[in-house]
């Protein structure tokens, strides 16, 4: 743990160090031909978030982050249960893709320039955040300029370190920021009172809620101090398997957009809708052309559902997160979601 004012030089160190990693570590091949030789799709995925990747009552891993990689095993494998889930922490999940621990983060990450032109290629965007802060309703504070002269606290080599340096230094706000080695370890410090408030994605902060038992002692402030268009991440020179990430996900967001869901998807290849019939691979070779079977959307859809059937089941307002779609909204409904055209 360090204690600092600015952007933790321990931070850019690890930032560095894994950015050297990923670039100094050896190419794999082609990433789409070792996942079909090994028969099994590895995922890095976040600790534990509940609503995104965290482990149920029973052990098992769900959330929305998990239902991603299981569509892309459904698309590749054709089989959802081919997947292994590796939990990782910000240290450890860049440096993974070039060495093949994993083949894909599925994970809560920013797309960033550093990080895109450091050896992460981002496929699409999965999910549009932005950061906010945590603090207790005893605390008072109401917005950020009531947090003047507060401790943060937050986990070294996130995008919240630079995001709080910028944001206090424009509005000449004092702070303490407090870095821990995980975002796990920052949310206890701050919910053991270390600091005043935590800052991270809205919706990570709605997951560490998720699991307070007196999740009511806390609220998250109302003002969005960034953009975090998160995404999943493969390794940059694999753009066969960069392309296989992207559609995969695209397949489940156009998916919604024609109304194609988990349940319908069977009486939707009979579809006289050109879209659909393009999408499920009644009609044109889009999967072919990926190196995988044409009718791999079928599969991702058969499997989890489409982009809205996902939220709905991990994160919506039915779930403990509640989180309502906002800026996750397909364009037609008013948000920022929309697919890449099959055509
Ligand atoms: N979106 C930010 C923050 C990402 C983040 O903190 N994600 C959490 C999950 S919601 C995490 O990775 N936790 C792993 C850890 O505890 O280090 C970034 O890309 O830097």
């Amino acid at each position: 743990m360090s204690t600092q004012s600015t952007l933790s030089t321990a931070s850019k160190t690890l930032l560095g160090l894994a950015a050297i990693a990923a670039l100094a570590a050896p190419a794999r091949a082609d990433v789409l031909d070792d996942v079909k030789a090994h028969g099994v799709l590895k995922c890095g995925v976040t600790l534990a978030a509940p609503g995104f990747s965290a482990e149920d009552n029973a052990g098992k891993r769900t959330g929305f982050d998990v239902d991603l990689c299981k569509a892309i095993a459904a698309a590749v494998l054709e089989d959802d249960s081919k997947i292994q889930l590796v939990p990782m922490d910000l240290k450890t999940a860049f440096a993974g893709l070039p060495t093949g621990a994993v083949d894909v983060l599925t994970h809560r990450f920013t797309w960033t320039q550093s990080r895109d032109v450091g050896g992460l290629k981002f496929p699409k965007v999965m999910f549009f955040d932005g950061q906010g802060f945590a603090v207790t309703k005893k605390s008072k504070a109401n917005k950020i300029a009531d947090l003047n002269n507060a401790t943060i606290c937050t986990a070294q080599g996130s995008t919240s370190e630079l995001i709080v340096a910028d944001y206090f230094r424009a509005h000449k706000l004092k702070y303490k920021i407090v870095t821990f080695a995980s975002q796990e370890q920052a949310w206890d410090a701050f919910v053991g009172k270390r600091c005043d408030a935590a800052i991270n994605d809205r919706s990570g902060l709605a997951a560490r809620l998720a699991k307070l038992p007196n999740r009511d002692d806390f609220k998250v402030l109302a003002e969005t101090v960034s953009n975090e268009p998160i995404g999943p991440i493969v390794a940059q020179g694999q753009p066969r398997w960069e392309a296989v990430v992207r559609f995969v996900l695209n397949a489940l967001v156009a998916a919604e957009e024609s109304g194609v869901t988990q349940a319908n998807v069977d009486a939707e290849r009979s579809s006289q809708n050109p879209d659909v019939q393009r999408l499920l691979g009644v009609t044109g070779d889009f999967g072919t052309k990926l190196g995988l079977a044409n009718d791999y959307a079928y599969k991702a859809i058969k499997a989890v559902g489409n982009y809205g059937e996902i939220w709905d089941r991990n994160v919506g307002p039915k779930t403990p997160l509640r989180l309502e779609r906002g800026r996750n909204a397909l364009v037609a409904n008013g948000g920022l979601m929309m697919s890449i055209p099959v055509r």
